[in-house]
């Protein structure tokens, strides 16, 4: 018999087109209807009979208002096969609806980090009603970069028994290409960070105001996600220090341009430090890190000899490494950690794991306003 699993998903962008892309050719035996599909913020298709939507034509098809969380956990409840809803808005309305969905047996599988990455109170809500017996379960392997495989590998130690000694990584494509370029092993390169930041900026890498990547506080949210699961209490992102590169006097600055117009009277003091770690053959990355022997997580700029995985990323790479009582020597994951194609696989392998004892609503939300978040919500 084969097996059958109703899809809802929120959200048709960046993130959402290439995942429906993916679905339609998705090589599975299961079968997933998709029976509600929401274009934007206002428009749904679906039908009370739970006809599956045309995912050739879904962007012309007629549609109608999009269906409240109440009545949309309601419509897949009833409806006769187990769910899944994909959401690519970037809505924390949605995130906040989590426990609840899972409360409901609904699980969830997303790439939103806001419902993960805020307070701990959030976090625990969602994993008791998780582990309760009839919780939803929960897949979020696309909050911390994008399609790797971070977060199951992590989980898979922890579950087996392993203990975490550090983890330590580079989780901002957007940083990760400013500093690649900016501190290279090439002692002739002289460029200048503001010119760096200016590229990345004109290359569409940053976000429209290049300090909502500067504040570091996106990679403070992943590390945070990280910490929890390897069993650190985080509170907050904002409990734990995270150097800022945005200097201080241009924090207040109104415009994007005007920010980009001064950076440059700033260049001196970053130049010095990477200057110094070069004398020291060093370069500078801005990590994210969990330290459990000394108790301590934290975000910032640290300097890696030449010969370190870090030292020689390329491009907007993300990479994490994770050191353990089997791993003494560390793990290290490497690979793009953004982008449409990437990041909709993640969405399409967590859907084929699904237990299809279980229905599944997907969330492909975003967490801020460029990017949408993958979001799995299994439901049961
Ligand atoms: N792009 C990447 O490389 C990447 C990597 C990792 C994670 N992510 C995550 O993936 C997510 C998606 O990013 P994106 O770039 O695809 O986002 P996006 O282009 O901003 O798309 C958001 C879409 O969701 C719709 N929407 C918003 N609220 C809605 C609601 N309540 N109900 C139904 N639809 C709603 C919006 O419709 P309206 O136009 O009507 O508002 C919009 O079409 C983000 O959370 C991001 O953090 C992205
Ligand atoms: C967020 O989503 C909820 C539920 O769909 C909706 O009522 C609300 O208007 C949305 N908010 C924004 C800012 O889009
Ligand atoms: C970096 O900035 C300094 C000071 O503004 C300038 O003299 C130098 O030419 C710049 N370097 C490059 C490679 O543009
Ligand atoms: C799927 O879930 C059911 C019910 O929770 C469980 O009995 C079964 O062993 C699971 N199957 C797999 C392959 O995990
Ligand atoms: C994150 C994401 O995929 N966003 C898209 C959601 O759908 C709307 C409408 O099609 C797109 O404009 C967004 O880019």
């Amino acid at each position: 018999m084969v097996k059958s699993v109703n899809v809802a998903i929120i959200g048709s962008g960046v993130v959402g087109s290439a995942f429906i892309n993916q679905l339609k050719n998705l090589k599975s035996a299961i079968n997933f209807n998709v029976v509600y599909l929401a274009r934007s913020s206002k428009e749904a298709i679906f039908s009370s009979d739970y006809k599956p939507v045309d995912l050739a034509s879904y962007k012309t098809a007629n549609a109608q208002s999009v269906l409240s969380l109440d009545a949309l956990t309601k419509f897949l409840k009833e409806g006769s096969k187990p769910s899944i809803l994909i959401d690519n808005t970037s809505n924390s309305s949605i995130a906040d609806y989590y426990p609840t969905f899972i409360k409901e047996g609904i699980s969830i599988a997303t790439p939103n980090k806001k419902a993960f990455s805020s307070d701990l109170k959030t976090w625990n809500e969602i994993f008791d009603s998780s582990n309760a017996p009839n919780g939803g379960l929960v897949y979020h392997e696309a909050t911390v970069g994008a399609g790797l495989p971070i977060i199951g590998p992590l989980r898979d130690l922890i579950t087996t028994g392993d203990k975490v000694e550090t983890i330590e990584g580079i989780f901002s494509g957007t940083l990760s290409y400013i500093f690649n370029e900016f501190s290279t092993t090439d002692s002739s390169s002289k460029v200048n960070f503001s010119d760096v930041v200016t590229v990345a900026k004109n290359l569409g890498y940053t976000e429209p105001d290049p300090r909502d990547d500067l504040n570091g506080l996106d990679v403070a949210r992943k590390v945070t996600i990280l910490a929890r699961i390897s069993g650190f209490n985080v509170e907050s992102p904002t409990s734990f220090p995270v150097e800022s590169l945005i200097p201080k006097d241009l924090e207040s600055i109104q415009s994007a341009d005007e920010f980009i117009s001064k950076l440059p009277n700033y260049d001196g003091d970053i130049q010095k430090v990477k200057e110094e770690a070069l004398a020291e053959n060093k370069v500078l990355r801005f990590v994210g890190k969990v330290d459990f022997k000394e108790n301590k997580v934290s975000v910032g700029i640290n300097k890696y000899s030449f010969d370190h995985p870090f030292a020689s990323l390329k491009g907007s790479d993300n990479v994490v490494s994770i050191k353990t009582d089997r791993y003494p020597n560390p793990l290290i994951i490497q690979g793009a950690g953004a982008g449409a194609e990437v990041t909709a696989h993640g969405l399409g392998l967590i859907i084929d794991t699904i237990n299809m004892s279980r229905s599944v609503f997907v969330s492909i939300t975003g967490s801020n306003k460029w990017y949408a978040e993958r979001i799995f919500w299994p439901f049961l």
